[in-house]
């Protein structure tokens, strides 16, 4: 089971682990795939010493080789040295009460206990005792050095009885090298046939980007209650759900329509049916301004713009909105709305921030994974090939007017040296565009492709309109 806890501390409750078990700094075969690839395991058991089993060598625990502990390679001395820091750090750790016995118990009477696994952004991984009162640090350690530790920047996972912990190193297996079977009900494969009643229809391809006059083969495939396979169907019922074109016994052909579409293809074999998700997308240039759009709608083709944008009726326009109702989980939203593969083109759109208790939002338009940003509180103007990395990112300031309609336009180009060049522009629609670019970055680290789309961070709201997506000038 696992609990997500703010500032990055993650529970793991009922874990089964010894305590003596435990990263060791560094040892362990970087993220190895496989739990047999995972490094970092100290072998403790009631007579050993964790540090002193860590010689690079499977150690068995005293109750067989059930409990063996696969142990990274290190040498004996710095595994010693990071044993007296273990042991220093737990009796720091601990209540003054049981500071005293703690050096004493054994790692491995702790087996069974119900145990808190956390990690810290600085390099601290602990197991922790919850009770009552409060709770109690049974285990800590410190990845990576004193001097250079390692920020661990992911929240554990538990797989068959192993912990794994992501630094910015290494990933570390904590656990027994011998797994233990998942008790959770095989997935369905397709090889384990059932004679049970089917209870589930699986269309395939179950998801698909295709273009106009595409032709593809579905196919439906009956599951029991438990996920057994039962058989692939060759009677059942097609139909389409908001998509143009026709099904008929599950070869589907797209209608050659300059249009966007998405919809189902659906199968239904008796009472029980199940559906493939399709976009279409007709080839470059587009152009949507709303205006055939029905109010509180969302574009079917759109990804991730449900409960975050909506078209709206705006001064005899329609507009799409991006909202502040709801979650303040759903004020910041990337939507999208094209095949991720595309490269070298470039996305327009008009744009009006409002204002609500002075604060205004923060929006643009994406082209190729670089989002063209205008920062509303900030007043400036981002070029951004990704927005936590601050250090590729352009900043230019602008002076953004709410209650104001402006053209954003970005163009991304793969250039022939391998680099991508980004750069965009930022006018009143009441003026005529500029001929300079306002912002532009040759990024060599370079997205070469990605889906179209637009950006709305709404501390109050934001309006869209007239999108355009064309191939490059
Ligand atoms: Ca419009």
């Amino acid at each position: 089971m696992l609990m997500m806890a703010p500032a990055f501390c993650l529970t793991i409750c009922g874990a089964t682990m010894r305590t003596g078990q435990r990263p060791q700094p560094r040892a362990g075969t970087r993220t190895g795939g496989s739990a047999e690839a995972c490094g970092g395991i100290a072998g403790g058991t009631s007579s050993d010493a964790p540090g002193d089993a860590a010689e690079g060598a499977i150690r068995a625990g005293n109750d067989g080789p059930a409990s063996r502990a696969w142990v990274a390679s290190s040498s004996l001395s710095s595994a010693v040295m990071r044993r007296r820091r273990w042991r220093a750090s737990r009796r720091q750790c601990l209540p003054p009460a049981q500071a005293a016995s703690a050096p004493q118990q054994s790692p491995a009477k702790k087996v069974s206990r119900i145990a808190r696994y956390s990690g810290s952004s600085r390099a601290r991984s602990s197991g922790q005792k919850p009770s009552a009162t409060g709770v109690q640090i049974l285990d800590q350690d410190q990845l990576g050095t004193e001097a250079k530790p390692e920020a661990i920047i992911a929240s554990p996972a538990i797989s068959n009885g192993r912990v794994f912990v992501v630094s910015d190193s290494a990933l570390y297996c904590i656990g027994k090298k011998t797994a233990q079977n998942s008790s959770h009900p095989q997935s369905a494969v397709g090889t384990n046939v059932s004679s049970n009643p089917a209870t589930f229809v699986q269309v395939v391809p179950t998801e698909l980007l295709l273009k106009p006059g595409d032709k593809v083969n579905f196919r439906a495939r009956l599951f029991d209650a438990q996920g057994n396979f039962i058989r692939e169907e060759t009677n059942a019922s097609w139909s389409l759900d908001q998509l143009k074109g026709t099904v008929e016994n599950g070869h589907f052909t797209a209608a050659n329509v300059d249009a966007a579409q998405g919809g189902l293809v659906k199968a239904t074999v008796g009472d029980i049916s199940g559906t493939a998700s399709v976009r279409i997308f007709p080839p470059l240039p587009w152009s949507e301004n709303f205006d055939g759009m029905a109010v509180n709608s969302v574009p079917s083709t759109w990804v991730n713009a449900t409960l975050k944008f909506v078209v709206r009726e705006m001064n005899g326009t329609k507009v799409l909105v991006k909202t502040t109702e709801g979650s303040s989980l759903l004020s910041r939203a990337r939507a999208y709305f094209g095949p991720s593969d595309w490269s070298n083109y470039t996305v327009e759109a008009d744009i009006n921030a409002t204002q609500r208790r002075r604060q205004q939002g923060d929006g643009g338009v994406i082209a190729q994974r670089y989002s063209l940003t205008l920062f509303g509180n900030d007043q400036k103007l981002h070029l951004e090939p990704w927005q936590p990395e601050t250090e590729r990112t352009v900043v230019v300031p602008f002076t953004w007017k709410p209650d104001t309609w402006y053209r954003m336009k970005l163009e991304v180009q793969n250039l022939p040296n391998g680099t991508t060049r980004a750069r965009g522009k930022v006018w009143p629609v009441s003026e005529t565009e500029p001929t300079a670019w306002t912002i532009e970055r040759v990024d060599p680290i370079p997205n070469r492709q990605g889906a179209p789309g637009i950006f709305g961070g709404a501390l109050s709201e934001l309006y869209f309109d007239n999108l355009k997506v064309y191939r490059n000038n």
